[in-house]
């Protein structure tokens, strides 16, 4: 919990569904003139938001030096040496001058950091130590021996970490370091980014370069990166990953492999990171040679026992396995007539004596029950409630579907009380423009995690579901589906960077609001230039109802083009398999548009608590966002804004390139306020959306209305091309750097 100094409103959702989150620091300085102005040095991006440039204001600037003067830090292991090293890099970048070490405190501008065991007696009370748990800190303005300190104290040392890179983020952000109290601990104990990365180093989904894992070379050469992507972690409180794609490879299992992994977790331990795997089902058939992969086999399960000693022996902190079973023909325990709770549990019975989990993700889905996709997560897993061991955790991805730009939280969300349920995120944008397009999921993520599912009455929102508050669970997890690859940027553009930062940020605190984790990451990765700061968090805060806006309105989903999801393809209806069809989800004839989940249609409604199913049945109270998700409408039927449907979505469809529009020309007044490198990257990227926000805007437009029937309202902009132009575009030619330099302006 973050003790707050100064609350008021962050931002909110306009949803029914949501609640509003608070602030939880001090407001930043506004600091006085003169402005450090260009020219800057060109920035790559490497950095991330860990950039550490010298306070520009001589006012702030001097208040630290004579704070920060000093560091007194005791012995430790190499977390506390890491925590030390850290600050004195921090604030010999944002101070000009690292603090001098010293055996004992000064008379004034003391630094003094560490855990009971290393700290001067007297520094923390005992019992304030205590209460912070295995990861939490304290920052905390205080006298020791008479002398002035700011005192960075953790319980364990990974706590002490985290608590500096919270000072620095303190400082980065201008806050006043007066009367600096600061308690802060995780709600969430596992959070965890997903890597859907394959042992030759191509990334599913990735748009980042190649996988960070070099295989290859491993484990007889280290690359100094996997200690740059856990410091970057750290700096978020990330403390978990898992290596490899769900989609997995037996052979990562391997000693071969295995012995790579071990070499790459020891490089992320000392950041309070733990390793884990995704674990093939079949893996005792294709590596251990048995005829089955039958969990209650005794053979099989003697296999993964051994496998497990096996890592173990390796990685005493192995953190356990992400399982995808029986999805999207993956193999699993449904293939011997056995139940995920079956496969799952033989997994963690053998983790069990080692203290390891198992993340069994309900991402499951097969042609065999057309009825409705988005039902099946639910009418499989529901049931199984209370059947799972104690140390596993159903994964579930925030919504129903698979990662949309706006989707309803998923309705297991809740709905499994004996169960702790992970929450899994996607910051890897497959379905929201990937590298290319700014669309900073802070707000998506704020959204799901305030949803109210209404299980145990008003208040149960996700977030207290996934912290386990609201069910009694101690076991608690969030998993991101990370975008982080070999790109110098590391995420293939700047500004995804900051998905990564909003993913740790509410991972440890998910009542922290979007908008003051973008403006806090502007702070650090651009400027704290208000001309800057107001201008680009805005950006940011805009862009995802923007993408939303130009892709899927009013609860269209999943209208991407086949294979790549990059692109406009709601006329695809000829995949063998039913749900791969964009026209599955919209269900476009000539009457109307959208998918019935209500009771006259797939009844999916009933999935969620009676208050939120109701509310999403009704016509008159589900929120227009979500309106085609659920309900199939009339084109000419009325909306709340006295536009038909046809009007609405036209016009959505359009305020949504006026808005990508927007983003690039407010980019352009930044010109100047940063340096030229990333300046003009990102201004690159934001004219290819403007265009691409055409595109979609234009193709989906001129599809619906030859279904429709219905012409354009005439003060809306005509389509740039045809239909067909649209349906022939075959782009893009690479899938993990996707461009369609047919559609883009001069
Ligand atoms: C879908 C992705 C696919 C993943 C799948 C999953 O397109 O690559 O394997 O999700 O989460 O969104 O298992």
């Amino acid at each position: 919990m973050l003790v707050a100094l100064v609350g008021c409103g962050g931002a909110g959702s306009n949803s029914p569904v949501t609640s509003a989150p608070s602030r939880t620091e001090p407001e930043p300085v506004r600091p006085s003139a003169p402005w450090f102005a260009g020219p800057f040095a060109d920035e790559d991006g490497y950095s991330l938001w860990l950039r550490y440039p010298k306070v520009a204001d001589p006012a702030l600037l001097a208040e630290y030096q004579a704070a920060l003067r000093s560091l007194v830090v005791g012995q430790g292991s190499p977390t506390l040496a890491l925590a030390a090293e850290e600050l004195e890099r921090g604030l010999g970048g944002l101070l000009g001058a690292a603090p001098a070490r010293k055996a004992a405190l000064q008379e004034q501008g003391n630094i003094v950091l560490g855990t009971a065991a290393s700290l001067p007696p007297g520094a923390v009370p005992a019992q304030k130590l205590a209460a912070l748990g295995d990861e939490g800190f304290l920052l905390q303005a205080t006298l020791i021996e008479g002398k002035p300190a700011i005192v960075i104290a953790g319980q364990r040392e990974v706590g002490v970490l985290y608590g500096v890179f919270a000072l620095l983020r303190h400082l980065q952000t201008f806050r006043p370091l007066a009367q600096l109290s600061l308690e802060s601990r995780p709600r969430i104990q596992r959070r965890i980014l997903n890597h859907w990365d394959n042992l030759d180093r191509t990334v599913e989904r990735g748009y980042a370069g190649r996988s960070l894992w070099e295989w290859e070379a491993l484990p007889s050469s280290v690359s100094s990166r996997y200690r740059d992507y856990a410091r970057a972690n750290a700096s978020i409180g990330i403390n978990g990953a898992v290596l490899t794609t769900v989609n997995a490879s037996a052979q990562v299992l391997t000693p071969e492999y295995l012995a790579r992994v071990r070499a790459i977790a020891a490089e992320l331990r000392p950041y309070g990171m733990t390793t884990y795997l995704t674990a093939r089902f079949s893996a005792p058939i294709e590596l251990g040679g048995l005829a089955s992969a039958d969990p209650t086999l005794p053979e099989v399960q003697a296999w993964w026992q051994r496998k497990i000693d096996e890592i173990y022996t390796l990685i005493p902190d192995f953190g356990g396995f992400v399982v995808k079973a029986n999805s999207e023909g993956q193999p699993g325990p449904q293939d011997y007539q056995r139940s995920h709770a079956d496969g799952a549990n033989m997994l963690a019975q053998a983790l069990a004596p080692h203290g390891g989990i198992v993340m069994w993700r309900a991402f499951v889905y097969s042609s065999e029950s057309p009825v409705d996709r988005i039902r099946q997560a639910y009418d499989e897993f529901q049931p199984l409630d209370g059947k799972f061991r104690e140390n596993v955790m159903v994964q579930v991805k925030n919504g129903p579907l698979d990662f949309q730009p706006r989707e309803p939280f998923s309705p297991l969300l809740g709905a499994m009380p004996r169960t702790p349920i992970a929450l899994e995120l996607q910051l890897t944008k497959e379905y929201l423009g990937q590298d290319t397009h700014l669309a900073y999921l802070g707000p998506l993520f704020q959204e799901v995690l305030h949803a109210d599912t209404m299980v145990a009455g008003t208040g149960s929102t996700v977030a207290k579901v996934i912290d386990g508050s609201l069910q009694g669970h101690r076991l608690t997890a969030i998993a991101g589906v990370a975008n982080v690859g070999t790109d110098r940027n590391w995420t293939g553009s700047h500004f995804n960077q900051a998905n990564w930062y909003v993913f740790g940020r509410m991972a440890w605190e998910p009542e922290l609001g979007a908008q003051q984790i973008a403006e806090e990451w502007v702070r650090a990765t651009f400027s704290n230039d208000p001309s800057l700061v107001a201008p680009a968090t805005g950006m940011m805060m805009a862009s995802r109802e923007a993408l939303v806006s130009y892709m899927t309105p009013l609860g269209l989903a999943h209208q991407m083009a086949t294979g790549h999801h990059y692109g406009p393809g709601p006329w695809v209806n000829d995949l063998p398999r039913p749900e791969w069809n964009p026209a599955y989800y919209h269900r476009a004839n000539a009457a109307g548009i959208g998918f019935d989940r209500t009771a006259t249609g797939s009844n999916a409604v009933a999935q969620y608590a009676p208050a939120v199913g109701n509310l999403f049945a009704s016509r008159d109270t589900i929120p227009d966002e979500y309106l085609l998700f659920f309900h199939h409408v009339g084109w000419t039927e009325r909306m709340r804004s006295g536009k038909t449907l046809w009007e609405e979505l036209a016009a959505r469809y359009s305020s949504g390139v006026e808005q990508a529009r927007a983003l690039h020309t407010t980019w352009q007044t930044l010109r100047g306020l940063l340096d030229e490198q990333r300046f003009e990257e990102i201004a690159a990227f934001l004219k290819l959306q403007v265009d691409e926000a055409r595109w979609w805007r234009d193709a989906s437009l001129g599809y619906f209305g030859s279904v429709s029937g219905l012409p354009l309202p005439p003060e809306l902009e005509p389509p740039a091309h045809p239909l067909s132009f649209y349906q022939k575009l075959g782009c893009p030619a690479d899938p993990t750097r996707p461009r369609c330099p047919e559609i883009y302006t001069p």
